[in-house]
């Protein structure tokens, strides 16, 4: 408590940016930070398990970034394993994103990397985006404070979520495609196979040849995990959720069976930073008996939305203020859509008495769908512009076999999409297929402009659900940083068999 009052006195204080600029976190303005990649074992429902992480100056998962504090980080890859790190949501140069392409390939291990941009505020996370590793837990929380955040006398509390199976990402994605271990392994390795080095005569709608790999796949008879599970949609609609059938859920590394308890004061205010960090599946958030306030979406700033349950789609990220009542314990909860499978983390003050929480949800939940982000209007909207361009990607695929396109190609015999820097630039996503899609642009912040064909005023974000067919959604952004940048569903099995593109500058030297 009396630690607690202190940090508020001190970030109160009119001093508090000198005081600050004292204390280890702005130490990197003059070096940089190191951050750690290897491996750990960890205990989910009693069973050991080898998992990587990310790990700061501090020991702690992740990097928390001072107010005006640069984004000076050295990367060491720890683990015995080549990795490549990407700093979800970030506007960094092309070349500093985390993404392997032939001129950022990825780290041996026992290589270091710097890392050197201005970042942007807000909750944010990263992860590798090498082969399957964000699967073995190779994500940690990116969390880039700013003033204003700082002067709002608020508690931070991360909730990072996951998904967790004891079986390996590659015997998943074998189980996904019906092929051997061997060959899922090697199809995950094809994102490192990038796109040819010019942009040939586009072709956008027409399917492309599957790769080698891929039409083995095809014939080979792929079977569904028991882990799918189908939801009646609208009318005779079908919707399918849940690819894999995990082993666990995880919140903050661990299950509901010994969840972290957070502490909390009497009455506290705080600020809860939910991060979907899992590989392949989508929440409700639960509050339990608490109201919050949505205040940002993917780091950016909406004008607040009250609830008790919000939906949360793969890779996205909620701000959520609390303030609580008084005394007590407050579960929060995240529970897997189509399912009662739940996980969490517990808010309590001193003494409070923790009463042991199921790992099942009393009722079946919904699938995560679009019903917040019809909500929320940014409060930093884009300037109104007529867009330069436009641009058509059909979203479709499959369970059977397993497969997954962008305007029916498969990466990497994608053709790049071309951008003028200057350019206002709009995305009209359209879903073939009958799952949801959580499509992430890098480098980029766009806004949310039409759901479902209705236009809207909406967040400004890094990452959009696009619902089963017939959804669609539409999103504008500025091409203001030349280079080139990975377009792609953040559900892993479905960017693994394809779902990817590239969005390439003109002008750019390949
Ligand atoms: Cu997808």
């Amino acid at each position: 408590m009396k630690m607690l009052f202190s940090r508020r006195q001190l970030l109160a204080s009119g001093a508090a940016a000198t005081m600050l600029a004292g204390l280890p976190e702005a130490h990197a303005q003059t070096s940089a930070k190191r951050l750690a990649a290897g491996t750990r074992v960890i205990d989910v429902n009693g069973k050991p398990a080898r998992v990587f992480h990310l790990s700061g100056p501090d020991g702690k998962p992740g990097l928390r970034l001072a107010p005006g504090e640069r984004f000076n980080v050295l990367l060491a890859n720890e683990a015995a394993v080549p990795t490549i790190i990407h700093w979800h949501g970030q506007l960094p140069p092309w070349t500093q994103d985390g993404f392997p392409w032939p001129q950022t390939p990825p780290l041996a291990p026992g290589a270091t990397h710097v890392y050197d941009f201005a970042p942007i505020p807000g909750t944010y996370w990263m992860h590798s985006h090498r082969g399957l590793q964000e699967q073995s837990l190779m994500t940690a929380p990116l969390i880039v404070r700013d003033v204003a955040e700082a002067r709002e006398d608020r508690q931070e509390i991360v909730l990072m979520l996951h998904d967790f199976s004891f079986r390996t990402p590659d015997e998943l994605l074998a189980g996904l495609t019906g092929t051997s271990v061997a060959v899922a392994g090697a199809m995950s390795e094809m994102m490192e196979n990038v796109p040819a080095p010019v942009p040939r005569a586009a072709t956008p709608h027409s399917a492309m040849a599957m790769s080698s790999a891929m039409s083995g796949m095809a014939t080979s008879g792929s079977s569904m995990t028991s882990g799918s599970s189908s939801m009646p949609g609208m009318g005779s609609m079908h919707m399918d959720l849940n690819d894999v059938d995990y082993h666990a859920f995880l919140a903050n590394d661990r299950t509901l069976a010994d969840p972290e308890v957070v502490r909390v004061e009497r009455a506290g205010r705080a600020r809860l930073r939910v991060i979907n960090g899992a590989s392949s599946s989508q929440f409700w958030l639960d509050l339990g008996g608490l109201t919050g306030r949505v205040v940002a979406v993917d780091g950016h700033g909406v004008i607040p939305v009250s609830g008790r349950r919000f939906p949360i789609a793969i890779a996205q990220r909620l701000d959520i203020l609390l303030d609580l009542p008084d005394a007590g314990a407050f579960p929060v909860t995240a529970e897997l859509e189509g399912t009662r499978r739940r996980t969490g983390i517990i808010l309590a003050t001193s003494g409070a008495a923790i009463a042991e929480l199921a790992g099942m949800a009393p009722g079946m939940t919904q699938p995560v769908d679009n019903s917040l982000e019809a909500r929320l209007r940014a409060t930093a909207p884009l300037t109104s512009r007529k867009p330069d361009v436009v641009h058509q990607i059909v979203l479709s695929g499959g369970m059977q076999p397993y497969a997954w396109s962008l305007n029916g190609a498969f990466w990497p015999k994608i053709t790049p999409l071309v951008l003028t820097k200057g350019q206002r630039v709009e995305i009209e996503l359209i879903n073939h297929s009958t799952m949801a899609h959580p499509m992430h642009l890098h480098g980029h912040s766009f806004q949310v402009i039409a759901l479902n064909g209705r236009p809207v005023n909406g967040a400004v974000r890094d990452t959009v659900l696009v619902e089963p067919m017939p959804g669609s959604v539409r999103i504008a952004f500025d091409a203001v940083n030349p280079g080139r940048w990975a377009f792609h569903c953040h559900n892993l099995y479905h960017m693994a068999t394809g779902m990817m593109t590239e969005f390439r500058y003109d002008g750019i030297v390949i």
